[in-house]
């Protein structure tokens, strides 16, 4: 098939998915269009079957908002046009599904399906799509979709709710490429004595550094924790929240036991160096960065919100707490530091979980077969 993919490039978890898929699609011989205003930050850009076309904005003075929807409606539908794309796949509804509408209503004028799939992943229907200044064009832009995914159960349901939709909603959830995440011990062995004394415990959280992953919590838990345990922690990522936690490490006198590793783009090569994952958050609406670390036999200690249920089982594959309840947090944490048998246990009943239910090889062959309904659908409806 031939698909165009388009996501927020930078940092964040839809982008990821997003990415992580075209690279996958592409490996069983699709040809991937990616249609984005930046190259994504995981793209070599040499990738075999997989082509970049940027969206430029003009940014004319009398524009003091550049309507970046519209020129990526414009592109969306020249690469459909001209490399004949058999179907558009937008990650996170706003604005690309409205865009991508907006595509499809173009070619249609000039006698050509552009089907178009939009994948939902959390922010985009938990906080900005219920903006009422967004509402509206967000869930017309749903409804219009040929076809909707959401990662998880809980971002179904609350789509439903929040907004009232009756349409189907397909759950595919998130995955992970298991051969590329996964603990090698030798590399371990080489690399972690960058980050940690043998004797010391490895924490780590990554995110985008936004409110909602409560960075303050994880160094909150960690300060603790180090107080107890000899330990260090790795923040991989940036954002808002970076000085803030800077500040409260310097407070609680652990900043030299914190590595503020920024951005990182090989987080396959960190991740399996750690014994734990924090992942705080306030809302996930599935957690990506909990299962990359699942799959590198780092279990979470997360929270009990929207659909982490669904990928961690509490006291299982990773333990889970309340919101804000960074002593629960603390006493897990150093109590599986205390018991190897325990947290040998966790480690490796994450990577099962992770190979077992989450694998790049499970997760996308529902993809391929999900965007087959659509365009054999989409070819035999009157334009
Ligand atoms: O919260 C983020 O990291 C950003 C956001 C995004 O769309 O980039 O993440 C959402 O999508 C991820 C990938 O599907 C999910 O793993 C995250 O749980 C989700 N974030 C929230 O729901 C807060």
């Amino acid at each position: 098939m031939k698909i165009g993919i388009t996501c927020y490039p930078t940092y964040g978890g839809s982008g990821v998915v997003a990415t992580e898929l075209g690279i996958e699609l592409a490996a069983r011989g699709h040809d991937i269009h990616f249609i984005t205003y930046s190259q994504p930050f995981r793209l070599t850009g040499r990738e075999a079957h997989i082509h970049y076309h940027e969206v430029p904005v003009s940014n004319y003075p009398l524009f003091e908002y550049p309507p970046y929807d519209l020129a990526l409606a414009t592109r969306m539908s020249e690469v459909a046009e001209f490399y004949n794309l058999d179907l558009l796949h937008v990650h996170y509804a706003i604005p690309h599904s409205v865009s991508a509408l907006l595509a499809r209503q173009m070619l249609a004028s000039r006698g050509r399906h552009l089907p178009f799939v939009t994948t939902l992943h959390g922010t985009d229907i938990t906080l900005v799509g219920l903006d009422r200044s967004y509402l509206p064009i967000t869930r017309f832009s749903i409804e219009q979709s040929d076809g909707v995914t959401s990662i998880s159960e809980y971002l179904k349901k609350r789509t439903q709710e929040a907004f009232g939709i009756t349409r189907e909603i397909e759950v595919i959830r998130n995955f992970v490429n298991c051969d590329f995440y996964c603990r090698k011990a030798d590399a371990v062995e080489s690399t972690r004595q960058q980050y940690a004394e043998k004797h010391e415990r490895l924490l780590v959280h990554l995110s985008n550094f936004r409110p909602v992953k409560r960075v303050l919590d994880v160094i909150e838990v960690f300060a603790r924790v180090a107080r107890q345990v000899p330990s260090r922690l790795m923040l991989i990522g940036d954002g808002p929240e970076r000085s803030a936690a800077e500040w409260l490490a310097i407070k609680n006198g652990v900043q030299d036991r914190i590595h503020f590793l920024g951005k990182q783009e090989n987080v396959n090569e960190l991740l399996p160096l750690a014994d734990l994952m924090l992942m705080p958050s306030e809302m996930e609406s599935f957690g990506l960065a909990a299962l990359e670390a699942m799959a590198c036999e780092v279990p979470t200690i997360g929270t009990r919100v929207g659909g982490v249920p669904e990928l961690i089982s509490d006291g299982h594959n990773g333990l889970l707490f309340d919101v804000g309840d960074v002593e629960a947090m603390t006493r897990a944490a150093v109590a599986l530091f205390e018991d190897e048998d325990r947290l040998g246990e966790m480690s490796r009943a994450a990577r099962k979980t992770a190979q077992d239910r989450f694998c790049a090889t499970r997760i996308i062959p529902l993809y391929e077969n999900y965007y087959q309904r659509i365009i054999e659908r989409e070819s035999k409806t009157p334009l």
